[in-house]
């Protein structure tokens, strides 16, 4: 187990609707046991995106007395620290990994990889997890680029030391193949916010990652 297997992404909302989206999904991710909530939105401006992150951060402590799960920022190390966020997803074109560590020694830090030199380069570099994918098919990423190969993810499992979380098309039937391939969890978008009933797709997720984890590889 890790503080990172399961991952609830925010889809591209509009600011008007910021309240009412952000509100219902942090309050699923508190009651499926997620264990991290992500705010991802290509649309907004850095503005609104931490205008988006401090009302998260907000709802995350009043959600949940006990346990909480991480919160992390796409793209923006800087949004995510002046927010008071635990993390930031990057990927290869973002502020470099090495500075980021350097500036926000404290924020944990997911970085997104095509390739086995890329996930070693982001462990070498002090990431705290890999995000690996799509591994399948997706309309949630504009430029997701090719679904990566069951060798290509196998590989990036077998020789880092920190955890592969897989994402892209990752629904609650598909990821049930993924165990195989040595991922430590899954981050979705649309299973989730498209779901009719986002709070019990979340919590069969939640449930079949915690199968996943019991499987030796
Ligand atoms: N990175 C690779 S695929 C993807 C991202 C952000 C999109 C994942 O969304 P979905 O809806 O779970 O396929
Ligand atoms: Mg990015």
């Amino acid at each position: 187990m890790n503080r990172f297997n399961f991952q609830i992404i925010t889809k591209d909302f509009n600011i008007t609707e910021y309240k009412t989206y952000l509100g219902e999904l942090s309050r699923i991710a508190v009651k499926s046991n997620a264990d991290v909530l992500q705010l991802r939105n290509k649309k907004l401006t850095a503005r609104d995106i931490y205008r988006a992150a401090l009302y998260i951060k907000s709802l995350l402590n009043k959600f949940s007395s006990g346990g909480k799960p991480l919160f992390i920022v796409n793209d923006r190390s800087d949004i995510a620290a002046f927010a008071g966020a635990d993390g930031v997803h990057i990927g290869q074109d973002d502020f470099p990994l090495a500075m980021i560590k350097k500036i926000y020694p404290n924020l944990i830090v997911g970085v997104s990889v095509d390739n086995l030199k890329q996930a070693l380069d982001a462990q070498n570099n002090g990431a705290d997890y890999i995000g690996a994918g799509p591994v399948y098919s997706t309309f949630s990423k504009i430029d997701a680029g090719n679904i990566m190969s069951p060798e290509i993810l196998k590989t990036i499992c077998r020789n880092v030391k920190i955890p592969v979380i897989a994402i892209g098309g990752i629904n609650t039937y598909n990821i049930k193949e993924l165990a195989a391939y040595g991922v430590k969890g899954a981050a979705v978008i649309s299973a989730v916010a498209g779901s009719v009933n986002p709070l019990e797709t979340a919590a069969a997720f939640r449930q079949n990652i915690d199968k996943m984890m019991g499987v030796k590889y």
